[in-house]
């Protein structure tokens, strides 16, 4: 083993540039979940949900994520519950849906999929291989000891999909719940301190946790290792990490395990458990919330969910989130709720001056198809990328992240080498455009980016604004470059 299994040593070794230099990965949830395809419509947002939660309040399961139908499916009367028994009957077990997916995933051209994600422009792709609902999408050989050894996917999608993106030359990152597995568990989540117990399993789970995660890095060889919902607090996430990293020369660790430790001893625990629900219920009173603890463990990317910091960060951190409010495909959503075009490419430029990365969601249906109102958007970004994409691509922040035009739309900043790049977010270009607080250095080429290659803008230095002689042009971002590098203006 040359890595240690400890934070200071797996801390050391810097972060791989492949991942700040890609800027845009796809993410992939297709499970169980997608053949029901059901969050009810009014659930709200994530945000909402997590304030609800985190406030012990009795969210009743009722999250807009489709891929919780079983959390939500678990408490009786919920819209899940409801939608299920009209739909499927009341002899219907969640596991059935295994017969629908099972036959479908046999059939899906996968490499079709593969050669969408490349032309969105995405650089590499993260795959769900088991959610929260316990179903592994690889034919695994560590026994879940809670269900039938066949409960698994019968096709190696894991395995399929990776080779096909590979084949594209994108890279294969891996999604596992971690934390939470509902086959070890037949309660609900409905408040934070369910989430807590939940994410404590004990022994037999982290074996078993441990064993399928070292299983995926052996078979599979992923880029990133994407944890989700925490770690059990038996196992130290540090020897699986320095083993991945043994295994993976240029491997990618998310933020996602943190461990939550609980009494042993019954009593003990019902008090704490009971402590913390006082304290949570205190606090929303006051309108505050617990502070996020410090991470104790080696991580090399933050992810943040449905919303980005503020400013950049002077480290790797990944925003995701689906084109709708779901990640797995929720048939009660239409085109309406989904992130426009336009949107989306404005949500890249955002996070990547911001020194982040976009890991937008794909949710397929129970057909192995990914629907139409997906794959408009993510093909107007791939259509902006071609054009615009070294404004994007291996770019780093600039010395500022932002200014915006008179009228108020936001010019965000990218830089690379000598090079600047200031992303205008407006539709139209006007004959004049002004960009605020800005100064160049008297010579410095500005030019605008275009189907037809770069075409050089007069400009003229207005105090600390530059007024920029533009054509009309439509998109939903305008990129000029500026070389060589100005001072911050
Ligand atoms: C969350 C999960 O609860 C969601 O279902 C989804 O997988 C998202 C990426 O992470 O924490």
């Amino acid at each position: 083993m040359t890595h240690l299994p400890d934070r200071a040593s797996l801390g050391a070794r810097p972060i791989p540039g492949w991942y700040q230099d890609a800027k845009l990965g796809i993410f992939l949830h297709w499970g169980l979940y997608s053949v029901p395809a059901f969050a009810d419509p009014a659930a709200g947002d994530f945000t909402s949900f997590m304030r609800d939660l985190t406030a012990m309040k009795d969210t009743r399961g009722n999250i807009p994520y489709a891929e919780w139908y079983l959390n939500a499916l678990r408490v009786p009367g919920s819209p899940t519950a409801r939608h299920h028994r009209a739909t499927y009957g009341d002899d219907f077990p969640y596991t059935r849906f295994r017969d629908r997916f099972d036959t479908v995933a046999a059939e899906t051209d996968l490499g079709d999929w593969a050669r969408f994600f490349a032309g969105t422009g995405a650089q590499y792709v993260v795959m769900v291989t088991r959610h929260l609902d316990g179903y592994p999408l690889w034919p695994t050989k560590v026994p879940n000891p809670r269900m039938p050894a066949d409960y698994r996917v019968r096709r190696d999608l894991v395995g399929d999909l990776t080779s096909a993106v590979r084949a594209q030359g994108l890279r294969m990152g891996l999604y596992y719940a971690g934390g939470i597995d509902w086959t070890f568990t037949d309660r609900p989540i409905r408040t934070m301190t369910d989430l807590m117990e939940h994410q404590a399993l004990g022994e037999e789970y982290a074996r078993y946790a441990t064993a399928q995660w070292r299983e995926l890095i052996d078979a599979y060889q992923p880029s990133i290792l994407w944890n989700d919902m925490g770690w059990p607090a038996e196992q130290d996430p540090h020897e699986l990490f320095a083993h991945y990293y043994d295994s993976v020369a240029e491997g990618v660790v998310n933020d996602r395990w943190t461990q939550v430790k609980m009494p042993r001893n019954r009593l003990a625990r019902r008090l704490y458990l009971r402590f913390i629900a006082t304290t949570l219920k205190l606090l929303a009173r006051g309108g505050r919330q617990l502070p996020t603890p410090v991470p104790t463990f080696h991580y090399d990317v933050q992810t943040h969910e449905y919303s980005s910091p503020e400013t950049a960060l002077p480290h790797a951190w990944e925003l995701t989130r689906g084109l709708g409010t779901s990640f797995g495909y929720n048939a009660q959503e239409s085109a309406a709720d989904m992130l426009t075009g336009t949107a989306l490419v404005r949500l890249l430029v955002d996070v990547v001056s911001k020194g982040g990365n976009l890991l937008i969601n794909v949710g397929p249906d129970g057909h192995g198809r990914i629907p139409e109102m997906q794959q408009q958007p993510l093909r107007e970004l791939g259509a902006w990328l071609e054009t615009n994409g070294q404004a994007i691509f291996a770019t780093r922040p600039w010395t500022r992240t932002r200014t915006a035009t008179p009228d108020g739309h936001p010019v965000h900043f990218t830089c690379k080498d000598t090079t600047v790049y200031a992303t205008v977010l407006a539709d139209g270009l006007p004959g004049t455009l002004v960009i605020r607080d800005l100064t160049l250095s008297p010579g410095t080429p500005v030019e605008l980016l275009g189907a037809d290659g770069r075409t050089e803008l007069a400009w003229t230095q207005r105090g600390t604004d530059v007024e920029i002689t533009a054509p009309q042009r439509r998109s939903p971002a305008h990129v000029l470059v500026m070389t060589p590098l100005p001072g911050p203006g």
